[in-house]
């Protein structure tokens, strides 16, 4: 009887835990989204990455979509290569104080081992260009970007081609150290490795658990040597390097689904926290993956933490979709939902900013809307749930809106357009849009210019 008894409470108890999670919702009508602000010295950013933007470069992604992988190459994209003058004059009108960016490791490493210093020379004149506005250089030295070379000689599937990303990666930071405020090592360590290696959504395209675990920790593994390569170099070690995580919650559609939303969270969040925090990734499923490293410097090995957001998925099973009743996008994954970049916010301090002590920076937020006003619907609610959290405590110090301008979304062109600017992929025009006014109200309220120290 006493046996039965317990059995049953814990079996409610079980149930109890399996219950889909209640979404936070605000009763927007109530809030005044102007009542924000921002401190002294926040960084109003926009940001692009190399491949989506730069134009005539050859990497996998290139070759992904000659092979017909996807809808197009990137081709000429925007054409910033060449235009970066003109952009950098944009991004001043927009009264933005920073700009995210990427280099590109195919035109800076073109052959293994050989490097070119024109195409180095050409970033630095970039920094260059945008400090004498007023704009920190901020640099994303890896934006699923990898050379073809790289790539077939195993990319980052085998531990001893981390040190091929160091040396590329630390030849970048040796030129331009003097002028870039924050270094990131990578766009997103999960997301390279779940769609890379798991979700075929990206090259190289292929469904394996066990390759995917592996990938993720060598990306891991990359970003801690690449820090300590900066930091034990008494030239570089003034550098302020991190990495960024991309937050998406997996919310269980009914409560059976809550088993997939937790291994998604395990996959996509979990491991990434634990090994920050402990020096241990640890990625175990029974029969599907299993990975083990100790890299005892990880927890030192962050200045700042940079967070990706968008928005949330419902979870059926494995299968996802969008939330039917919020404000849809033109992403079928993604919907407008602010309380979800609160959330995320409130998780990166908890697992990340505050047992490490480092702060944090919005790398990346935007939207391709269905109508132009959404986007500063979106601005508006996205900066106030910033605000909230930052009122709770959060030490947030910088909001890159995702993009400067339209470009290429990986596998299409002009479809999904993130851009404060609208850019005519025939002939290069940009156009400022007209939901780019309240980004420009903000960044002129409360940004100042840049300063390099
Ligand atoms: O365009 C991408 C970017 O490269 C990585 N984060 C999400 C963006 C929008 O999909």
């Amino acid at each position: 009887m006493t046996h039965r008894f317990i059995a049953s409470i814990a079996f409610i108890l079980t149930l109890g835990s399996l219950h889909a999670a209640s979404i936070e919702y605000w009763d927007w009508k109530s809030i005044d989204t102007n009542a924000i602000s921002f401190p002294k010295n926040f960084l109003f950013g926009v940001g692009t990455s190399a491949y989506q933007v730069e134009g005539g470069n050859k990497n996998v992604w290139d070759r992904w979509a000659h092979e017909g992988k996807c809808e197009q190459a990137a081709g000429q994209a925007c054409d910033h290569w060449n235009r970066y003058h003109e952009d950098a004059q944009l991004i001043q009108n927009l009264g933005a104080n920073a700009y995210r960016f990427g280099v590109e490791w195919s035109r800076i490493e073109p052959q293994q081992g050989v490097f070119d210093e024109a195409a180095l020379d050409h970033y630095a004149a970039m920094c260059d260009e945008l400090l004498k506005r007023g704009i920190a250089p901020v640099i994303t030295l890896h934006h699923y970007n990898d050379p073809i070379w790289f790539a077939d000689v195993g990319g980052f599937e085998k531990e001893e081609n981390i040190q091929l990303y160091v040396r590329f990666a630390k030849k970048v930071i040796d030129k331009l150290h003097n002028k870039v405020h924050l270094w990131l090592t990578f766009n997103s360590p999960t997301s390279y490795a779940a769609k890379g290696y798991l979700a075929n959504r990206m090259p190289p395209g292929k469904k394996n658990m066990q390759l995917m675990a592996e990938v993720m920790k060598n990306l891991l593994v990359a970003h801690v040597r690449l820090y300590k390569a900066v930091k034990h170099d008494r030239i570089t070690a003034h550098a302020q390097v991190g990495t960024l995580h991309n937050i998406c919650q997996l919310e269980p559609a009914r409560m059976w689904d809550k088993p997939f939303a937790l291994l998604g969270d395990y996959i996509s969040h979990r491991c990434l926290y634990n090994f920050f925090k402990t020096g241990v990734f640890r990625f175990y499923i029974p029969c599907m993956g299993y990975v083990y490293h100790k890299e005892p410097d990880a927890p030192k090995s962050l200045d700042f933490i940079g967070l990706n957001y968008y928005s949330h998925f419902m979870m059926h099973g494995p299968k996802t979709s969008t939330f039917p009743d919020e404000m849809q996008t033109m992403c079928p994954d993604k919907t407008i939902y602010p309380e979800g970049f609160y959330r995320a916010i409130k998780e990166i301090d908890a697992h990340i900013a505050k047992p490490l002590n480092v702060p944090i920076y919005v790398t990346e937020n935007g939207v391709a809307p269905v109508k132009e006003e959404d986007r500063e619907l979106f601005l508006r609610r996205y900066y106030y749930a910033m605000h909230k959290a930052m009122n709770e405590g959060c030490d947030v110090r910088g909001y890159f809106y995702w993009s400067l301008m339209d470009n290429y979304e990986w596998g299409t062109m002009g479809k999904k357009r993130y851009g404060l600017y609208h850019v005519d992929f025939e002939t290069h025009k940009r156009t400022l849009k007209s939901s780019a006014q309240y980004y420009i109200d903000i960044a002129q309220k409360f940004g100042n210019k840049f300063q390099m120290v």
